[in-house]
């Protein structure tokens, strides 16, 4: 049963002295904060939700009977909150949903959503339909059954994605094609940031920006591991890119800094047909099986990038690519890495969430390669 902390004995009061005016009260609000421990209760408190309400979940494992979602718009001043309790652990488990269900569903502006975990999905784990404005902070998606976390639609402006793990996912039905950390796929809108992600061990890619259309920035994020058969698919057709950058003839201007790229089945980073001015800036492909860097159609900036022993080789760019201070490039020397050991890459996040502290990749330089922090 919900606990509304912000009852009001008033309405109580009133109703007493009202008397035969009890059955006229209007019904009452959902009061602005709600405390939940079931996942009855999560899945009404998600579904009655409205501008300002919080919605904080107690510590434990949930496994509603539905997707959770909800079509209510917060706004920029009273956002709509959904997040742990305190610094409890919340896992929201979607093992006894229908097959083909997502976990939580938004098509809704102004949600702010933190400190949870969705795995489990039996499809995509989280997915955010036309939303503007939402801030989604230290959520992880793990081990479903399509992408972890999804941003798609026209109307999609202005969303941050910040600390993000997204591991572990894998579309049986189609082999591993389809499952991605993160997809920011079939829409368009302005302003759409991740940052802080760590993306790995996914059937397909670590990102995908196919067939978006407005420009997605990335930064500070790890993609590795992608496109690796880990589940004994005889008929594996996971692509494997860590970062997928455009599909389905659009030519969009992604923004890629500070971010690395390791152990993926395919390129570490690719204009994947994009024919926009994608700029890849400081950021590091290491040991892909494929290329480091895969622009041979497009006109990508490529600037001050460190590619290291990738299968296909550094760089794979064609004429119109502008290049200029990767190690690849004339006169442009390799720095050594401090490690090659990713061990620590899986480490705990630091308690604001932000990655863990490695020396894997980093070479102490201020000009070239990812900071990998
Ligand atoms: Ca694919
Ligand atoms: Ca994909």
């Amino acid at each position: 049963m919900s606990r509304r902390t912000v009852l009001t004995p008033l309405t109580a009061l009133a109703a007493l002295t009202l008397g035969a005016g009890v059955a006229v009260l209007p019904t009452q609000a959902q009061a602005a904060t709600v405390v939940v421990s079931n996942a009855t209760d999560l899945a009404n408190a998600v579904k009655n939700a409205t501008a300002g309400t919080v919605i904080q979940v107690r510590g434990g494992t949930y496994s509603p009977a539905a997707t959770l979602q909800s079509t209510a718009n917060g706004t920029s001043s009273a956002p709509i909150t959904l997040t742990a309790y305190g610094s409890e652990t919340v896992k929201i488990d979607g093992s006894a949903m229908p097959a083909g269900s997502w976990i939580f569903k938004l098509t809704a502006d102004y949600w702010n959503v933190s400190n949870l975990t969705f795995q489990n999905a039996r499809d995509s784990a989280v997915v955010c339909q036309s939303c503007t404005g939402t801030n989604w902070n230290n959520v992880k998606t793990i081990n479903g059954g399509d992408s972890g976390f999804t941003l798609t639609g026209d109307g999609t402006v202005d969303n941050t994605v910040r600390n993000l793990d997204s591991y572990g996912h894998y579309d049986a039905a189609n082999h591993g094609e389809n499952a991605d950390g993160i997809a920011v796929k079939f829409g368009s809108g302005s302003g759409n940031l991740i940052t802080g992600a760590r993306l790995y061990n996914n059937s397909d890619d670590g990102i995908d920006l196919w067939s978006f259309s407005s420009p997605v920035t990335v930064e500070h994020t790890w993609a590795f591991g992608n496109g690796v058969n880990r589940w004994g698919d005889s008929a594996f057709a996971g692509d494997g890119n860590g970062y997928k950058l455009g599909g389905d003839g659009e030519a969009v201007a992604h923004v890629v800094n500070n971010s690395a790229a390791w152990g993926n089945a395919g390129n570490g980073f690719t204009e994947n047909s994009n024919t926009g001015a994608i700029v890849i800036n400081r950021t590091t492909a290491y040991a892909n099986s494929k290329w480091g860097y895969y622009f041979a159609t497009g006109s990508a900036k490529l600037g001050r990038n460190l590619a290291v022993g990738n299968g296909g080789g550094a760089v794979n760019k064609g004429s119109r690519v502008t290049s200029a201070g990767n190690n690849w490039d004339s006169g442009v020397s390799t720095p050594p890495f401090r490690s090659t050991d990713a061990s620590s890459t899986y480490n705990s996040r630091s308690s604001s969430g932000t990655l863990p502290a490695t020396t894997f990749l980093t070479t102490g330089s201020t000009t070239i390669g990812a900071t990998m922090n």
